[in-house]
């Protein structure tokens, strides 16, 4: 008598035997965006691939050509320096030791996603060190379809056992992602047909009715649908449905703390809050919203809604990182933001990013675009250095300067973040413009070309200039194939209180912030339209149940955030002694355009010193201070600790 595990190896054999079901790939590979949104339901917009958009000169071009010359390469030696693809390679005969945490086959594979973006910019440079990484992938995948490099040969008896923490899925989810974007830079399916013959290996032996299964970490929801809209296999829409519904089955085997950190466990549709492992909890929102934008689900997008809320007033930070807490890498109650001890991981910033683009897409909203950028310029940007070669795991919002505080690294054990942000910068030209049947959208503003199409099919160019986020000013010319009309819709942040809109040089009247400035007309070719937007430095302060901001304001311009480093300072000025000074004139402060912060301006704000520090620790309080004027010194937040170790703050003590 064979025993069950033999009696299944053999099933799994004769299974790997018969003919895999073919899935057709969507045959415009080439009109793919990076969330494919063309026949989804509940899409009221849609983004456009990332080869409809030619980025210009400026300031993401310069962070992406670091990415490309200097992150991309130098990770990929990393992973050959730290054994990471011998991993793979060992599975096809080398004599090496299996390296790295559980998950580390995920960061391959968000590399490769990273370079199949570049790629489908039309930048190749790195399309060499690609194609080597899928050789040695392709060629570990076992005959029944399995493939992960930790739950093999010795550890083989491993395989499934550990759902909870074991990250086998959350490996599919990126190598899944990772052969789409291949797939849409070139047409070819190699790298994500090793991912279906992977997903078909589950779905025969799990699912309802079979056997149960879930994920740790959210992701491959998110993957399993892009698969759904790159094939038009509804099997993997319904698959990712399993997943976020959670299998009944489960219902009392899952902890109260893991239902918490894991985000899973339980319907996606009865969750409240945002809660545990803030990546878990962003990709389990952002797959959610994939799922609604799939079936129309309003559960879903009532749940969403309420997330959605809860995160933003009450558990994002202002540079859109979230995560308060290092225990569990997770959110803290509402209005638990502390800034030194901040965790707000590369990667959370990066979900919330993601979740927010799925959001924009299902409702249009411009709040959810605010987020997004906000994330972007700051949270998610900070991560990645000046020079591309570190990166920050955690990204606080306060440092004390401390050298043992090594907040930025070239490499990190659980290395998810640095391929992460590769893969967000890489794939930025797809989140500049939206369309809807209306017309187009224009999400964020750098200088760039669409080329695209309007609803009815006919061809349509729209070129912004800009040297944005430096100044507020954009210009756009618009060149549809022949006079037609459709809808313009410039997204008006809702940080931009003082905003102007000229079409052909007139003045459209009053502008709305917050909102997308809708302009339907008849638009000929050569028709120009001009943005100003309102790039006064501004103050803003927390709820006051945000008890580390209490007192203190950030200083923000457009959609950067500012800091105060240490060693900017002049004159030895210690910045715990200083408070921004915000009477009479609270804009007064001024930039000088750096271009070692990203070519944005230092800001000179005028500011008061405290002249004697009370010694000891508790002191009387004085009937009036003695402050001295000074001028404190700002640079944007995403720039911080690329020059050494000093103390910075983004919120900071002010008088008025
Ligand atoms: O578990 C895989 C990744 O490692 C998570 O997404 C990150 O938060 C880090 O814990
Ligand atoms: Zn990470």
């Amino acid at each position: 008598m064979l025993s069950l595990n033999m009696r299944l190896s053999v099933f799994f054999v004769l299974v790997a035997m018969l003919p895999c079901a073919p899935v057709k790939a969507q045959s415009d590979w080439r009109g793919q965006a990076v969330v494919h949104l063309e026949a989804s339901p509940g899409a009221r917009v849609r983004g456009v691939p990332v080869s409809a958009v030619q980025l210009g000169p400026g300031f993401w071009t310069e962070r992406r050509k670091v990415v490309t010359e200097v992150s991309i390469p130098t990770l990929y030696q990393e992973f050959e320096q730290r054994g990471i693809l011998d991993n793979f390679r060992r599975l096809a005969g080398k004599q090496v030791a299996r390296r790295g945490p559980i998950y580390t086959d995920s960061d391959v594979y968000k590399w490769m996603e990273a370079v199949a973006f570049e790629v489908q910019s039309g930048e190749r440079r790195n399309q060499p060190l690609l194609e080597e990484a899928i050789r040695i992938v392709s060629a570990t995948q076992e005959e029944n379809g399995y493939l992960n490099t930790r739950y093999t040969m010795e550890r083989l008896s491993d395989r499934h056992q550990n759902m909870l923490h074991g990250h086998e899925l959350y490996c599919l989810g990126h190598l899944l992602q990772a052969g789409i974007a291949w797939y849409r830079a070139t047409g070819k399916r190699d790298l994500m047909d090793v991912g279906i013959r992977f997903v078909r290996y589950l779905q025969l032996r799990f699912g309802p009715e079979k056997e149960p299964l879930y994920d740790g970490h959210p992701e491959i929801e998110l993957a399993l649908i892009e698969l759904y809209r790159t094939t038009g296999d509804r099997s993997f829409l319904d698959f990712a449905g399993y997943f976020l519904n959670s299998d009944p089955r489960l219902k009392g085997r899952i902890s109260q703390r893991d239902l918490v950190y894991t985000f899973i466990g339980k319907p996606f549709t009865e969750r409240t809050q945002m809660e545990g492992h803030a990546v878990r909890a962003g990709y389990a929102a952002s797959g959610a919203a994939d799922y609604y934008l799939e079936t129309g689900d309003d559960k879903y997008k009532g749940t969403l809604e309420r997330l959605w809320r809860d995160l933003a007033e009450s558990k994002v930070y202002i540079t859109g990182g979230i995560g308060s807490r290092q225990t569990g890498e997770a959110f803290g109650e509402a209005f638990e933001l502390p800034n030194q001890l901040a965790y707000t991981e590369s990667c959370a910033a990066i979900a919330n990013f993601f979740w927010n683009w799925r959001m924009l897409a299902a409702t249009g909203d411009a709040r959810h675009a605010d987020l997004l950028e906000r994330a972007l310029y700051n949270g998610i940007n900070s991560g990645l250095s000046l020079d591309g070669r570190l990166y920050c795991y955690r990204n606080p919002l306060e440092l004390s300067g401390n050298s043992n505080d090594r907040i930025r690294n070239p490499w990190y054990d659980t290395t998810c973040c640095p391929p992460n942000l590769q893969r967000v910068l890489a794939s930025l030209p797809g989140y500049l413009f939206g369309a809807s049947s209306e017309g187009i959208a224009v999400h964020l503003y750098h200088t760039a070309t669409l080329d695209w199409r309007l609803p009815d099919g006919q061809p349509l160019k729209i070129r912004q200039t800009t040297t944005y986020p430096l100044e507020g000013t954009v210009h756009f010319s618009v060149e549809p194939g022949r006079e037609t009309t459709f809808e313009l819709g410039l997204r008006i942040p809702a940080w931009s209180s003082n905003t102007k809109v000229l079409v052909n040089g007139e003045d459209v009247g009053s502008v709305q912030s917050g909102a997308y400035h809708r302009i339907r007309r008849q638009w000929k070719p050569g028709d120009r339209v001009e943005l100003r937007l309102d790039m006064r430095v501004r103050h803003t302060l927390a709820n006051p149940r945000v008890r580390d901001n209490v007192g203190k304001a950030a200083v923000e311009r457009g959609p950067v955030v500012y800091c105060l480093e240490g060693l900017d300072q002049p004159d030895g000025l210690e910045p715990e002694k200083l408070a921004l000074d915000l009477r009479g004139n609270a804009g007064a402060a001024t930039g000088v355009p750096s271009r070692l912060l990203g070519g944005l301006p230092v800001l000179q704000h005028p500011a008061v010193e405290q002249q004697e520090s009370p010694s000891g620790l508790y002191h009387p309080r004085q009937a009036s201070r003695n402050w001295k004027p000074a001028q404190a010194r700002l640079v944007p937040y995403f720039a911080f600790a690329n020059r050494g170790f000093t103390p910075m703050q983004v919120w900071i003590p002010y008088i008025e």
